[in-house]
């Protein structure tokens, strides 16, 4: 499936044009656990996103944009390999410090792919997709990275003393860890540094930069700049030092005249973190948050730019999700597909604002956080599995009227059309890797032994 030649003005040009023909940029900017609502361009009355909102009047803001599981890891996986989670074995929620698995490095992330295409890439922020050796960034075809392994709440300083939770959060620097329990005020700031840096460096041939920043996924930090500054409070705070993170990567974009080069693409890997209450975000209109399968869960703000290529100030409305990034970055880019099964579909004629195009996901699957199948979208329909609940999402966005007793027959066959792809990803799911070794003790606070 999704087979597919080079796009035909890449594939007309002989080596030596293609090669001398730079492709464009790609940095996406995926933030943790950040609601539908939480920005001021997708709705928010008092958070204040200038950066985000002159992004998304430089390109096209989509309002039915889905992650693939409303928690961190399945997300993750989802977006850099445009697989289920369950394809790739990587469904059954989060990885913690003790696990002794990731993504297999035989999966081919978007990293793998635009490195084959000769670019540079970089990841800086939070991974969570394994980090034991092998299952790094740079195992994953990332040339760099700075940031944490795993999520900024699995460290014992943010727990009560005697709590059971003996692990400790490093700052790691690819394979090295550069401190121990870094200072999570610095997390954003240090994330963004990094990065930048590192487009500066490899601003003469075309990056993927990859910035998945660990807020504001619990607890919320902000350093000093922005504590304490906005009106939503600290969960403000630290949305507005993302927002001017995003600001100071276009600018550096723009100090290298790189702008209309790159392609940038802000979202979010799962729905806010609801029983936070205020240290949690807001999903607008939609039902739920963050481990539910409501809208509110999956549904998440989607920004890209690209001047010149992606309209500018547009709105889509069409379904995309995180798996279609890989193939649609495939066919703008002129890279090869993975020679794999992919979930996700080619979204560059709706990126670009083709007149007529529309979503290329006919159904879109829900799992749990431990991943179970949950439920299906297919059109303006979505079957909520768990008693046969159905909703017309296109005129109830916030899932409320059961449509279920006046289309019996929709019920039926939306659940059959999920049990049935469901099925097939099961029979056809990749292993995940495991590594008995490790790089470093998280409870003991160390490096492993040489
Ligand atoms: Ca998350």
């Amino acid at each position: 499936m999704l087979a597919r030649s080079l796009p035909l003005a890449l594939a007309l040009l002989s080596p030596t044009a293609a090669s001398a023909q730079r492709p464009p940029n790609v940095v996406i900017v995926f933030t943790d656990d950040q609601g539908y609502g939480d920005l001021s361009c997708f709705g928010h009355p008092t958070i204040h996103t200038p950066h985000l909102d002159a992004l998304a009047r430089a390109g096209t803001k989509f309002t039915q944009f889905y992650v693939a599981s409303p928690v961190c890891s399945p997300s993750r996986a989802a977006l850099l390999t445009g697989c289920y989670p369950k394809r790739v074995g990587m469904h059954k929620h989060v990885i913690f410090p003790q696990y002794d698995y990731g993504l297999h490095t035989d999966e081919v992330t978007i990293a793998d792919m635009l490195k084959k295409r000769g670019y540079a890439t970089g990841c800086f922020g939070k991974w969570h997709l394994g980090h034991r050796p092998g299952l790094l960034p740079t195992d994953q075809g990332f040339d760099e990275f700075h940031g944490v392994p795993y999520s900024n709440d699995m460290s014992r300083v943010h727990r009560k003393p005697n709590a059971k939770y003996p692990y400790h959060m490093p700052w790691m620097r690819n394979r090295e860890i550069v401190e121990w329990e870094p200072d999570q005020r610095l997390l954003t700031k240090r994330a963004t540094e990094a990065a930048i840096r590192f487009i500066d460096a490899h601003k003469d041939e075309p990056f993927f930069v990859y910035v998945p920043h660990s807020m504001p996924h619990i607890p919320l930090y902000a350093s000093e700049e922005f504590a304490g500054t906005s009106p939503r409070g600290l969960y403000g705070d630290v949305i507005e030092e993302i927002d001017a993170s995003v600001g100071d990567l276009v600018a550096t974009l723009k100090r290298h005249d790189l702008v209309d080069d790159t392609l940038f693409v802000f979202t979010t890997d799962n729905g806010p973190w609801l029983p936070f209450k205020q240290n949690g975000g807001t999903a607008g209109p939609l039902r739920g948050g963050k481990g539910s399968n409501w809208e509110g869960g999956q549904r998440v703000p989607c920004i890209a730019a690209w001047p010149g290529h992606v309209p500018a100030d547009t709105v889509c409305r069409e379904v995309v999700t995180t798996m279609d990034l890989l193939p649609t970055i495939a066919t703008l880019t002129g890279s090869e597909l993975p020679n794999r099964t992919l979930d996700g579909h080619d979204a560059a004629d709706l990126l670009l604002g083709k007149p007529g195009a529309s979503s290329p996901t006919e159904q879109f699957l829900y799992y749990t956080s431990k991943g179970k199948l949950a439920g299906i979208r297919r059109g303006p329909w979505k079957l909520v599995l768990d008693g046969d609940q159905l909703y017309q999402l296109e005129v109830d966005i916030s899932e409320k009227w059961d449509r279920n007793k006046v289309h019996p027959d929709l019920v039926k066959d939306l659940r059959a059309a999920a049990e049935a792809q469901d099925a097939e990803i099961e029979a056809e799911m990749r292993p995940t890797r495991k590594v008995a070794e490790v790089l470093f003790d998280p409870a003991e606070r160390r490096p492993a032994p040489k």
